[in-house]
């Protein structure tokens, strides 16, 4: 069945989902967009991922026009209408159409589009073995230049970083702040387990906050263990006992080498293992059903 795509107000067929040479989403990257999940006909965390992305527009001072309500239930009526139980959605705001010049002023409404579609998943090899990644020379882009906490169309710093990682034969790239400090990857987030402790970089330094980090550090803090936001060199990483990422597509995924140094014993560790069915577990009973 031939795709429907939410576009500014109207449902219309793949093919018509189109928009001018004039939006600044496109000619600038000027605008915000969210990449969300539903399981068995349930949005996880929709509400949290809906709160993010007005949170970002307001840092770029876009106003989206529509409540948070609104544009909540229209992404419901996008995955009824695609009669998808299991999808991706691409939620994206762009500034609008305008002129050449950058004033977004000249932008009188924001476009609007909701993709609803089936998921790529990453191959069940690597939740097995884990996923080999490498350190990006490219360096994350400072919060004082874009926030990385806005997750804005400007993703050309972060495909620099996958551009480094698929040319060394890998799928994702860890990507230091221009200090040093281990950030996040080009996609996902980043955990170690040191001592029995999960750890993962505070969003300040740049890095997203991310809505399947949270839900990890929930279900860590639930268990009753020991949980810390640190500044992480890569030191830090290559002495880990575990380390996993955590994203929309990859969900919790181990990671096994780093720039070709194994991490801990090679293989997803314990408490790597527990926490990856934990958060399978919970994609199953947190979220908005449809
Ligand atoms: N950091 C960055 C830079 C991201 O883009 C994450 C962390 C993880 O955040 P969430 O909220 O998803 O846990 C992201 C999210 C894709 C894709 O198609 C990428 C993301 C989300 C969905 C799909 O590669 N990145």
């Amino acid at each position: 069945m031939e795709r429907k795509i939410y576009l500014n107000g109207v449902f219309v067929e793949k093919k018509d989902a189109k928009i001018s040479v004039f939006d600044h989403g496109l000619l600038y990257g000027d605008g915000v967009f969210e990449g969300i999940r539903s399981y068995s006909r349930k949005v996880f965390r929709l509400h949290k991922h809906m709160e993010r992305l007005y949170a970002g527009a307001a840092a770029i001072k876009l106003n989206v026009n529509m409540s948070i309500d609104e544009f909540e239930s229209k992404i419901i009526e996008t995955l009824r209408i695609n009669g998808l139980d299991d999808a991706y959605i691409r939620v994206v705001v762009t500034r609008g159409v305008g002129d050449l010049g950058l004033d977004p002023r000249k932008c009188s409404l924001p476009t609007i589009f909701i993709i609803a579609d089936k998921i790529v998943l990453y191959p069940e090899e690597f939740y097995e073995k884990g996923l080999p990644i490498i350190i990006a020379k490219t360096r994350r882009i400072s919060p004082q230049s874009i926030s990385p906490a806005i997750k804005s169309l400007n993703y050309l710093n972060n495909i620099l970083g996958k551009i480094e990682a698929t040319a060394a034969g890998c799928n994702e790239a860890l990507m230091l702040t221009i200090d040093g400090y281990v950030a996040e990857c080009t996609g996902d987030n980043i955990f170690l387990i040191k001592k029995g402790k999960l750890i993962t970089p505070p969003s300040e330094i740049g890095a997203l906050n991310g809505i399947t980090q949270q839900a990890v550090i929930d279900i860590a803090l639930k268990r009753g263990m020991k949980f810390g936001y640190e500044m992480l060199k890569p030191n830090d990483i290559f002495d880990a006992d575990e380390c996993f990422l955590t994203g929309t597509a990859a969900e919790v995924i181990p990671v096994n080498k780093v720039d070709g140094k194994v991490i801990g014993s090679g293989v997803p560790g314990s408490v790597t293992k527990d926490i990856i069915l934990a958060f399978r577990e919970l994609t199953r009973v947190d979220g908005t059903a449809y």
